[in-house]
């Protein structure tokens, strides 16, 4: 059988779009192109002693390590150059990320995560690349403001992931559907794996962070009991799975069937917070979850409609196959 690869996926898609003009076609494959010279970096990590923290922290905080910058530094250095997009964010950068004057710009808008479950690097788990591309009214004249650029989730036009395990691929949707793409390292290409993912309606997994269990509210308790009560409504128990890294516990879940969490807790009790970022991890996740049959979730509102207040801002997520998301949001509603 002959193999799709995802440039001429992205070309067939272009086709049937009666107004596309084949830019974000264009800036895909760059992105594309960011992700295979990442993949190959994060294969060699081990080899080529690249392993370990620059000891630097990054702007919210946390420990940068080595590739996390090589990542965000490929994207930008590749992406900016492309004449499709106004600005980036990145989740390594507070603010935005210009475009240089000597470039021309579009009407694009990229925002991405380089290397999400990056303190996972050192021990070989799966990694991944997030991304997220909203059009905006930029006028191609005066200066990008972030107020036109910060807009809700439903207002993407392409979002997904690449996941750097035991092989790289690629997840995206358009607003058609999710497709999977496997790296054939041996050709350097994509090639269509799984066509049309559709997760199933219930799972058989609840990954979260249980260690935060007594940080969390009463409520957020009995959401995540339901998962290992027998004899709950949901018929069935379920097995718990968590990596730690957001990109390889949504593939998986994807793939599977489950629910992912990260809610709310209150380990600083000034400030009760999730971790998650809305615009570089959330809201691109609950595209392609959507796109595949299931739902995403703060508790109570769908992830697509929460408009962000400012780039970095961050969620409560319950995220996966449908019967489990809207059990866990009965419990929120009911509650409240
Ligand atoms: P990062 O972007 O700094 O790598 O942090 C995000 C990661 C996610 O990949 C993962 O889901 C989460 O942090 C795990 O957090 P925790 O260790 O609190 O469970
Ligand atoms: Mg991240």
């Amino acid at each position: 059988m002959r193999q799709i690869t995802v440039t001429e996926h992205l070309l067939l898609h272009q086709k049937q779009e009666p107004m596309a003009t084949g830019r974000l076609t264009r800036l895909l494959n760059e992105l594309i192109l960011s992700a295979k010279i990442i993949s190959r970096e994060v294969n060699k990590a081990g080899l080529v002693n690249v392993l370990g923290n620059t000891g630097e922290i990054n702007t919210q905080g946390e420990e940068v390590q080595r590739l996390d910058e090589f990542a965000n530094s490929v994207i930008i250095h590749r992406m900016q150059r492309t004449g499709m997009l106004c600005a980036m964010a990145s989740e390594e950068q507070d603010g935005l990320i210009d475009i240089p004057e000597r470039f021309p710009k579009d009407e694009y808008f990229l925002v991405f995560d380089p290397l999400d479950g990056s303190s996972n690097i050192d021990a070989n788990v799966s990694i991944g690349t997030i991304f997220s591309i909203y059009k905006t009214k930029y006028d191609l004249q005066g200066q990008v403001e972030l107020s036109q650029l910060l807009q809700k989730g439903s207002e993407q036009v392409a979002a997904g992931y690449f996941i750097y395990g035991s092989s790289t691929m690629m997840v995206y949707t358009t607003g058609r559907g999710v497709d999977g793409f496997t790296l054939d390292p041996g050709v350097g290409e994509f090639l269509l794996s799984n066509p049309n993912i559709q997760i199933p309606e219930q799972g058989n997994l609840y990954s979260v962070n249980e260690a935060y269990w007594h940080y969390w509210d009463s409520l957020t308790q009995r959401a995540v009991s339901i998962f290992k009560d027998p004899n709950s409504d949901l018929g069935k128990l379920y097995s718990l799975r968590y990596i730690g890294s957001l990109v390889a516990d949504f593939h998986r879940n994807l793939l599977y069937g489950g629910i992912f969490m990260y809610p709310i807790d209150y380990r600083d009790p000034k400030k009760p917070k999730g971790k998650l970022r809305l615009m570089c991890e959330c809201a691109p996740l609950a595209m392609v979850v959507e796109q595949a049959g299931g739902l995403a979730t703060d508790g109570k509102n769908r992830i697509l409609d929460l408009e962000p207040n400012e780039l970095h801002q961050r969620t409560p997520l319950f995220i996966g196959s449908k019967n489990d998301v809207l059990k866990v949001q009965e419990i929120f509603e009911q509650g409240s």
